[in-house]
This record gives C-alpha cells, structure tokens and sequence, in this order.
C-alpha cells in the first residue's frame, strides 16, 4: 500500500485513495464495538480501590454512561450486563432495564451470568463436585438465558472461573462431564436468536488449574453443548507471547468464533486500555477478520472488558473505542488481493511490508472526515472534555461514591 498522501498526488493516485477511503469509510461505518457496565462503576483491584467520584453507582448512571460514549463515538449502542451487579432481582428488574434502553437510546447486549462470588463457589461452579452446586449454578444460567431473552439479547456470555489451586486436590477429568452436563443443559433453553459464548482463561483466580484453560478447551466444550455455543476470545487470557490472531484464524476458519473481549495487557489479565501496550498485536487480529469473507465475521461480536481504576473511566472508555475505530481502519486499509498475490508467490519481504505499511499509516485523517461526514465528534476525547459530563458526573455521583475524593482522573 502506498502513502496515502503520495497516492493522492498522481492521477492513478487519485483513483486509489478514493478506492482506500471507501473502503475505510465502510469499515467504520460497520464497526461495533459493546461497552461493559462494570466499566464505568468503581472496581479495583485485590488490593484496593481507588473511587472516582464520577463513577457511575448505579444501572442508570452506567446506561447514562454508555450512551455518552455512543453519542462521542458512534459505534457503541450496545452495554454488556452483568446479571448479579445489574439485575441483583433477576428477570424482576427486565423492565426497569427495558425503560432505561429507551430512555438512553442504547440496548442491552450481551447478558454476563456471575459464577464467581457466591460462598458456595468456593470449589467451583458448573464443575463444582457437589451435584447440588452444579444445579444452581445451571439455575442462574437458565435465569440469565431467560433474562437474555426478555431483553432481545443475542449472547449470554460465560465466564466460568472454577478451578483449583493444588495438584491432586480435584479430578480435572470428572469435572469436564460436570461441565459438558451443565452447559448442554443451557444450551437447550437458548432461544432461536440466542447464542452462549464460552470464554476461557488460564490462569486467576484459581492458580493451579483453570477449568477452561484455553480455545481448544472452550471449543470442545462449544461444541458439545451445541451449534449456538461459540468460543469467545479475551486478548487478555493468554500466556505471554501466544498467537492470538492465529487462534482467531482457526476459530474463524470453523466458523466457532463468537466474539472477543477487548483489552490490552503487560502482564497478566491487566484490562488495560486497547492498544496501549501492543497495538500492532489488535490490528493482526482484526486483518484476520477484514480478511474473512462477510459470512464468517458476520457473527463475530466485538465487546470491550475492561475496568480501570487509575485512569477516567469515561475517558478510557472513550479513549478505546476510538482505538479500536482507529486500528479497524488501518486493517482496512491493507489492500488484501495484492497481499494475498505477495504471500502465493512467496515474495516475503514485499508482502511484509505490504502488510505493516498499512499499520504504520496515520489514519487519524481519514477517521475524522469520516466522524464528520457522519455527524459525529471530530474528536470524541476532547469533545468529552468540553462537554463537561465527567466534572458534572462528579458533582452529582460524588457523595454516593465512598469516600469521594477531589478529582475523577
Ligand atoms: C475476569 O477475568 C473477567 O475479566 C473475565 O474476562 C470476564 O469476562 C469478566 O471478568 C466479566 O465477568
Ligand atoms: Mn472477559
Ligand atoms: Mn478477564
């Protein structure tokens, strides 16, 4: 790919910027990406929080967030619940959020069952030994389902967070039966647009073993639940230097991949900010979606986990959907039947190059005559500055966020 800008300067250039900037207009007119409510509510880590008082306390403030969020973006219209923190009633509390969907303009998405804080989780869930554990655990599944359902919500997203700490102190092999059991059992009361997305994860908090520990894992146990069980992708659940986008490639290849949670990591399951750290590792994920055909990335939900305790939440929020646009463009950008020419004739270095060119454009133009073609702020983060949401979500939160302290940053 050439520089944009030297393209526009030759008559064939002109041609081909015009080809360029379609193609990226339509990309990101395309782009979703889901907002997490515990995003925007004060979360910290095991040792400690650090309160914002314009954190949202409450369901309406997170919708109120969210929708913020899709006004400076245009590309966030969904918010992931999650049942015990956002529907504490359960299927009670569906109408409540239903108002909130029309009073804000933004829809639930995906439903996030809690398998993890219960006392009587302490040695598992859906693999706990104990058969009456398990059938509560598939309780609150079920309910979830249903939740899902009233609320038109295609995903229920599972994280399941059983496992244990010390060699021989559980059978991994009889609680891969408990699982398939419970999670078979979920399936069959998916509606016909419901999916249930399985997540995995190999490490925290237990230490020893994760019960789904990785893609082939939460693939197996996909598949034997049923056809609407897909495998989700967290970026940050993976050991260090994995191939991500090789995982996603295969899971896209067998048509099982459901969809990701979005974050960047140095560490471990940091959730920090998309691209902060290795954003070249989120555009050769999303090159191999841009490369996919329609079909197999038509199902591929892009949702953002992530909870920040230093930096604004809104801003960080902000901050990652237009990081994400951003890098969804430059995949965009990658002109894929001259790379695919370059990869068949083993023309190595051109191919590289024609592939990191495109990353190491700035599209930061581009985006923004898009943004303003589409009415959107031209600079969602210092729109969000200007507007004053976050000093009035301050003065107005700050009393009921614990110990509330002079700034949100
Ligand atoms: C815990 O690791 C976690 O971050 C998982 O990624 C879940 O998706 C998320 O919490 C919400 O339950
Ligand atoms: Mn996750
Ligand atoms: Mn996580």
């Amino acid at each position: 790919m050439r520089n944009l800008e030297a393209a526009s300067m030759t008559a064939n250039g002109v041609g081909e910027l015009a080809r360029v900037t379609e193609r990226v207009w339509k990309a990101l007119d395309e782009f979703r990406i889901e907002v997490p409510s515990w995003g925007f509510s004060n979360t910290g880590t095991r040792f400690g929080k650090f309160v914002q008082a314009s954190a949202a306390t409450n369901i309406e403030e997170k919708f109120a967030d969210a929708a913020q969020v899709n006004v400076l973006t245009g590309a966030s219209p969904t918010v992931a619940l999650h049942v015990l923190w956002d529907l504490p009633g359960g299927l009670k509390d569906v109408p409540a959020i239903q108002a909130l969907e029309a009073k804000y303009g933004v829809k639930s998405g995906s439903i996030n069952p809690n398998l993890f804080q219960d006392q009587e989780y302490k040695y598992g869930s859906i693999a706990n030994p104990s058969a009456e554990i398990r059938g509560k655990a598939l309780k609150h599944l079920l309910d979830s389902v249903e939740i899902g359902r009233e609320l038109g919500s295609k995903d229920v997203s599972m994280w399941i967070a059983d496992g244990s700490n010390y060699p021989g102190t559980q059978s991994m092999r009889r609680r891969i039966d408990w699982m398939s059991e419970v999670l078979g059992a979920t399936h069959a009361a998916l509606g016909p647009d419901q999916r249930m997305l399985v997540e995995y994860k190999p490490f925290e908090p237990a230490f020893y073993h994760t019960d789904i520990a990785d893609w082939g894992m939460a693939l197996e146990l996909a598949r034997r639940a049923g056809p609407k069980a897909k495998v989700l992708v967290d970026t940050g659940h993976h050991y260090q230097g994995t191939n991500i986008e090789q995982i996603v490639a295969w899971l896209l290849h067998l048509g099982e991949l459901g969809g990701f949670h979005f974050n960047d990591r140095k560490y471990a399951d940091d959730d920090l900010t998309l691209g902060s750290i290795d954003p070249y590792q989120v555009f050769r994920i999303f090159h191999e979606i841009v490369s996919a055909s329609e079909d197999e990335r038509a199902h591929v939900a892009f949702m953002i986990d992530q909870s920040h305790n230093l930096k604004g939440k809104m801003e960080a929020m902000v901050q990652t959907v237009v990081s994400a646009q951003e890098l969804y463009a430059k995949a965009a950008l990658i002109d894929q039947s001259r790379l695919a020419e370059l990869q068949q004739s083993c023309r190595l270095v051109e191919a590289e190059e024609c592939f990191r060119s495109a990353f190491w454009q700035d599209v930061r133009p581009i985006v923004r005559e898009w943004r303003q073609a589409r009415g959107l702020a031209v600079d969602p983060l210092a729109a969000l500055r200007e507007s004053g949401y976050v000093e009035w979500a301050a003065k107005e939160r700050g009393s009921r966020n614990a110990g509330s302290v002079s700034s949100y940053a």
